[in-house]
């Protein structure tokens, strides 16, 4: 049996509704989480919305609405983003839910229970006096701020800060480095990319600050057990959601023992912090393992410019599946950037992806293949006759890409090589037709016309099952046009033996990747 998999992806705030960057994080978990149980992994890919704190707070009293109220109109858009991307969430957490509730405490409990390394209590209660930026949920030391030209303090991130001063419980941070620090030494592999995680490592290097993790001022919040005067700071609740959907306080649960630790913490790089060093602080405090990795992806700009609501450029990934189509989307966002760098998103850019590597090269190779079979082998997949050199050359391709590119790129998160090492094969396959000239066999020799199709027919079987998890749909239309069986289309069915049975009826071809037509969107 094959290990289990965890990944899971930051709970969003429901301050605001979806964008392209929330789609983006989900995307990743979801290509991994579809690629891992196409390997015959049991998986468990989380989700979900974070709803307590000062920000939603906020949110729903300018939209004179009560929180909870809000929160449950808000998170409903974030649960039609995932039906919309097409995501295969194994479950959708809210935090606002008992479940959690019941983790948040318990999880505080056992810090709190437990001494530092040093012997000290984890929490105490003092008072705290800083700067915090509401935008961010963050606390900030005053070398960190800022003076903008309005005067005002400024958190590195450009959120405002304000002063708080409440009593507060803190959580002994500056206890957990050395553990951090040989944490991070010992697991090669805990942070991704390797630029983040010597950044990580210089940061708990310089020296941690005990954090305040609980606050006075306002109640949108789950209670401190045994002080219900104070809520949780919200990203001590925020984090506990990842334990909560496995069970936890339950350790003995079928899902905490099948999948805690966590594989994988998907984040965008402005809460790496919160994941790489707070995070696995409490748990190590709390007595639980940290996650194996997270990783840190980059941020996409819009033609070139930061996205921010006042510019009034955010982009709504519902109105990007409308006009591209779906697959193309998530095609794009995961082929257009190295994964864990920043992207500029482009009309022509998404465009020439869709044109060029979808309708060109893919959509042309299955087109030009399936259709000649159509028309000369009485739409049946052909009957191969001995295969030559570079037949055979042509369908090892994909087992080999995946067991020397594509399985380990997925393993490091490094999607864009999948995809390139994908579209080597796709290349390959058009090359392929032009040198063997299938339409002049058809005079010359047809039993030769035969094994040329079918050893096309054949590839494009396997580039269809390992294109599934980044383009789910179009895959499954490829397959069923190659009349592939629903239970036929893991990666173990890459082997030789698993090849297309000739004989088997197809049925009509049909064009699975449309070029995108300027004048037809227009307007
Ligand atoms: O941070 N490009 O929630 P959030 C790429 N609730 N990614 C982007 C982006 C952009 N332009 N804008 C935002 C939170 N993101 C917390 C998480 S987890 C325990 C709690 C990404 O709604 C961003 O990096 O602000 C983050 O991963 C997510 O979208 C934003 O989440």
């Amino acid at each position: 049996m094959s290990a289990p998999y965890y990944v899971t992806t930051p709970i969003y705030y429901v301050n605001d509704q979806p964008h392209i960057g929330h789609a983006y994080t989900t995307l990743a978990c979801d290509v991994l989480a579809r690629f891992m149980r196409l390997e015959g992994r049991k998986v468990m890919f989380l989700t979900g919305t974070d709803e307590h704190g000062q920000k939603v707070e906020k949110a729903a009293a300018a939209a004179g609405k009560d929180p909870q109220q809000f929160v449950d109109e808000v998170s409903q858009s974030f649960r039609a983003l995932t039906s919309a991307m097409n995501f295969s969430n194994d479950d959708f957490i809210r935090t606002t839910e008992p479940r959690h509730t019941l983790c948040c405490q318990a999880l505080w409990e056992a810090v709190a229970a437990r001494k530092s390394p040093q012997g000290r209590p984890n929490i105490y209660l003092e008072k705290y006096g800083g700067w915090y930026a509401v935008r961010d949920e963050a606390y900030y030391a005053e070398d960190e701020l800022t003076v903008g030209a309005d005067g005002k303090k400024r958190a590195p991130s450009g959120a405002e800060v304000d002063w708080v001063e409440e009593p507060s419980y803190f959580f002994r941070l500056s206890d957990w480095q050395e553990p951090l620090l040989k944490f991070y030494a010992d697991n090669a592999d805990c942070i991704g990319p390797d630029s983040r995680r010597n950044e990580v490592t210089s940061f708990v290097k310089s020296g941690l600050r005990d954090l305040s993790i609980s606050r006075t001022t306002f109640k949108w919040g789950i209670p401190v057990p045994g002080d219900p005067a104070h809520v949780m700071y919200v990203w001590f609740d925020a984090l506990a959601n990842y334990l909560t959907a496995v069970g936890y306080p339950d350790t003995r649960s079928r899902a905490f023992s099948t999948f805690w630790p966590a594989d994988l913490h998907m984040v965008g790089k402005d809460i790496l912090r919160f994941h790489a060093v707070y995070w696995p602080a409490f748990l190590m405090a709390a007595g639980v393992d940290p996650a194996k990795r997270v990783f840190a992806h980059g941020w996409w700009t819009n033609e070139g410019q930061k996205i921010s609501k006042s510019l009034g450029n955010v982009i709504d990934p519902l109105a990007l599946i409308e006009r591209y189509g779906l697959d193309p989307v998530r095609y794009f966002l995961l082929r257009e950037v190295p994964f864990g760098q920043d992207g500029d998103f482009s009309h022509r850019q998404m465009v020439h992806r869709i044109n060029s590597d979808l309708a060109n090269d893919y959509g042309n190779l299955a087109q030009r293949v399936l259709s000649m079979i159509a028309k000369n082998c009485e739409a049946r997949v052909p009957q191969p006759g001995a295969f030559a050199p570079e037949d055979e050359a042509l369908m090892t391709q994909v087992p080999r890409a995946l067991a020397e590119a594509i399985r380990p790129a997925m393993q490091t998160q490094a999607f864009h090589e999948s995809l390139d090492a994908i579209w080597a094969v796709v290349r390959a396959g058009n090359r392929y037709v032009d040198e063997q000239a299938p339409w002049a066999l058809k005079k010359t020799d047809p039993a030769r016309m035969g094994t040329v199709l079918y050893a096309l027919a054949e590839t494009i079987r396997q580039i269809a099952i390992v294109t599934q998890p980044f383009m789910p749909q179009a895959s499954a239309r490829m397959l069923d046009q190659l009349a592939v069986g629903e239970d036929a289309r893991t990666l173990a069915h890459l082997d030789a033996k698993y090849r297309l049975a000739a004989g088997t009826a197809l049925p009509t071809p049909s064009g699975v990747f449309p070029r995108y037509v300027e004048e037809a969107h227009a307007g």
